[in-house]
């Protein structure tokens, strides 16, 4: 059965100009200011209660709602129900996009920032995005995210655009969906060949463009929210993202193929205003860092068991889907040899400072890979060879 998505943005965003949608983020934040709830009530106490405010790129019951709704509950309990943390779901307060001004302008206090989205604003952070670099172990990948000097960086370079870094995770391996339109009706995946002139669902990154460029695909930048309504009208013939997304928006029902190219983990990161981060009272700060460094482990297990599940979930759905579970060696190779100009373009243009991000993103994959081997290894890189 086609269900509709869950999100359908106003029609008047498709492709406005930045300024026109820079208004609407304003109508949307004082839309979220109006609504009963979000104010500091009194009415209970002597004390006025303190509202935060946390929006998520995805809906309920996604990984970034995991994530958020564990966030809510530690801060409630810890601040004895003195702050509470109200939570916006994608949709609720316009696009990504619109996510990140309105944190810009601290009408949000929090908020996943992933860098497909907020790549156009802090242009570094789109090393994230760059294809076959990550390792083939998620273990080893969410390991290297840890690391204390890769976050100082971010932490540097998200408080010259007027943000605090709090996090990075990855919320599992990009996955392919292609129509069957998209491989001319035939009942075989072919590889890279088959990418020349798909027209390809990507995030709103210049550097995504470039990447699927690339692979002599055809890239069409859109809000999530777009997705589905534009695969089931034939706008598109692809999109990717990982498991539990293809189900939670219901891209499955209007997709024919999936594609696990393990050619990168989507990362998403977490960050609050530096202005309100400035002004809250030592206590708080030591409860939001505090906070935020447990999540690291909790993080990983949900994504870890929502991806599981929500495969099986997909399949129970549609028994008729291809799933291509991996590539063969040959066509990982030719998608790798594709992609590898896309890094050094990218370090070329965007400067020195994505060079360094780069650097440390490789020698913290490089620790965490050793570390694996010294304490029991899983799988062996293939990627960045
Ligand atoms: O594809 C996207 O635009 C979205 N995908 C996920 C998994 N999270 C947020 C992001 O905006």
């Amino acid at each position: 059965m086609i269900r509709n998505p869950h999100i359908t943005p106003p029609e008047c965003l498709r492709n406005a100009p930045r300024r026109a949608a820079r208004v609407f983020g304003w109508l949307f934040a004082l839309g979220a200011l109006l609504i009963p709830g979000c104010q500091s009530d009194t009415s209970n106490s002597d004390q006025p209660e303190i509202v935060w405010r946390f929006a998520i790129e995805e809906t309920s019951g996604s990984v970034q709602d995991a994530y958020a709704q564990q966030f809510k509950k530690l801060v409630e309990q810890r601040s004895e129900g003195r702050i509470r943390v109200k939570i916006y779901p994608y949709g609720t307060l316009g696009t990504s996009d619109h996510i990140t001004e309105q944190l810009h302008l601290n009408v949000i206090q929090f908020a996943m920032a992933s860098p497909g989205h907020v790549g156009k604003l802090i242009p570094e952070v789109q090393v994230f995005l760059l294809h076959f670099l990550f390792t083939d172990n998620p273990v080893v990948n969410s390991q290297a995210l840890r690391d204390p000097e890769l976050r100082a960086f971010l932490d540097q370079l998200y408080a010259e655009k007027g943000f605090k870094f709090l996090s990075i995770f990855s919320e599992g391996w990009q996955v392919w969906t292609l129509t069957s339109a998209a491989l001319g009706g035939r009942n075989e995946f072919r590889g890279l060949r088959d990418f020349a002139g798909l027209k390809i669902r990507v995030m709103t990154s210049p550097l995504l463009v470039a990447a699927y460029n690339a692979y002599n695909a055809n890239p069409t930048p859109l809000p999530y929210g777009e997705v589905y309504s534009a695969l089931q009208l034939s706008m598109i013939d692809a999109q990717v993202n990982p498991i539990f997304a293809i189900e939670e928006m219901n891209f499955h029902e209007v997709t024919d193929w999936l594609i696990f190219g393990r050619h990168s983990p989507f990362i998403t990161t977490v960050a609050t205003n530096t202005k309100f981060y400035q002004s809250l009272s030592s206590r708080e700060r030591s409860l939001v860092d505090g906070i935020v460094r447990e999540m690291d482990g909790y993080i990983l297990e949900k994504v870890r068991a929502f991806n599981q599940e929500r495969l099986e979930i997909i399949k129970e759905d549609r028994p008729d889907l291809n799933i291509v579970p991996e590539l063969s060696d040959k066509q990982r190779q030719a998608f790798r040899e594709a992609s590898l100009p896309v890094h050094e373009a990218f370090v070329e243009q965007t400067g020195p400072d994505a060079a360094k991000l780069l650097e440390l993103l490789k020698s913290a994959l490089n620790e965490a890979e050793q570390n694996q081997n010294e304490n029991g290894p899983e799988r062996n890189d293939a990627n960045r060879k």
